[in-house]
């Protein structure tokens, strides 16, 4: 049988080019290999307040991004998490069988209630809803970048503890991450991860920057004070910024080192941001032909969720027969 791939991106803001080298030009590549399932985590986004407006926007805007970067809708499926109720039924599920304090060892909750006024328990429970998505479709594999490890690894053990106490019921999940490009930091903070939420104009370059955004927010990136790029002792700014030009052209690390040591800081910036708008642009115009015909995105998205539907639908009645939820007999 074809092991299955599934992965997701929350429509929580502007697709950044972490989010593309971490996980969507990953997911392209892959593809074809696999019976691939690609979602908008619609549900997992409003575990932050999101604006209705903006968040009933992003869904398409990210729907039409995942096709023009080159998932094809003829092999994959491209589905909105909330339109398969199954990702929401699972996860309540699951919760019933997660204990308190592995939820209390994430790091990303930590992060993200940190920045909150107030913490809704969604946030909390985030990494059991991403379980079930993965659980829902019995996918072998997973592709995401280094940030997301830590809730592959709690869904794996959710899966094994529901093994353990119900009888072999899920596929254990194993994680696919990108060789480079695994973790893209803030261009203005080379420290944190370059984020969706994260406020800040020079913070991250989006997918669908113009070229002068993007030279802009590359040229005032955070390096360190060498003089140029010494491979031994530069600082994470100046590996960043190399780090995301391999990324983009899948450069060797003895081109890399050939071509770059000893750069000066201004042409090493440049060279990004021209390697960065020569890959995004070909990907902004197959988008922009895509947001033009509405209904071809819609039949896409209702596809994707009907072709889907049926395996979630016997996940879900198999977890409930195993754990003796009233399941109608006729
Ligand atoms: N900086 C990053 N570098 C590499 N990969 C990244 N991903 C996210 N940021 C980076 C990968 O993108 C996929 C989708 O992520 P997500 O939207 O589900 O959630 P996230 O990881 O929380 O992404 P953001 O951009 O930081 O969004 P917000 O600010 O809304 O939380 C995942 O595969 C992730 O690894």
């Amino acid at each position: 049988m074809t092991p299955r791939v599934l992965s997701g991106i929350q429509p929580s803001g502007n697709l950044h080019i972490g989010n593309y080298l971490g996980a969507l030009a990953n997911w392209v590549r892959i593809q074809h290999d696999y019976e691939s399932i690609f979602c908008i985590v619609d549900l997992h986004a409003i575990t932050v307040y999101q604006k209705p407006d903006e968040l009933r926007a992003k869904i398409r805007e990210i729907a039409a991004l995942f096709l023009a970067a080159g998932i094809d809708p003829k092999h994959s499926r491209i589905m909105v998490q909330s339109t398969v109720s199954g990702h929401a039924e699972l996860a309540w599920l699951l919760t019933c069988v997660t204990p308190m304090g592995w939820l209390d060892r994430m790091t990303q909750f930590k992060a993200k209630s940190a920045a909150q006024e107030s913490v809704g328990d969604g946030l909390f429970q985030y990494p059991v809803l991403m379980a079930a998505d993965i659980l829902l479709y019995q996918a072998n594999i997973v592709p995401v970048g280094e940030d997301q490890m830590q809730h592959l690894e709690l869904a794996r053990d959710i899966a094994q503890r529901f093994n353990s106490l119900y009888g072999d019921t899920f596929v254990m999940p194993a994680t696919k991450l990108p060789l480079v490009g695994a973790r893209v930091m803030g261009l203005d903070d080379p420290s944190t991860k370059m984020s969706k939420s994260a406020l800040g104009a020079g913070h991250a370059v989006a997918m669908l920057d113009d070229p002068t955004r993007i030279r802009k927010t590359i040229m005032k990136a955070t390096t360190d004070s060498n003089p140029g790029v010494d491979f031994e002792t530069m600082g994470s700014g100046v590996a960043n910024l190399l780090a995301i030009f391999q990324a983009f052209s899948e450069w060797t690390n003895d081109q890399m080192q050939a071509h770059f040591a000893g750069m000066r800081y201004g042409d090493l910036k440049k060279q990004v941001a021209e390697m960065t708008i020569s890959k995004l642009e070909p990907i902004q115009k197959r988008y922009a032909e895509i947001v033009a015909d509405p209904g071809y995105l819609e039949g896409v998205l209702r596809d994707g969720a009907d072709a889907v539907r049926p395996t979630a639908d016997a996940t879900v009645r198999l977890v409930k027969e195993r754990m003796g939820i009233y399941t109608p007999t006729a």
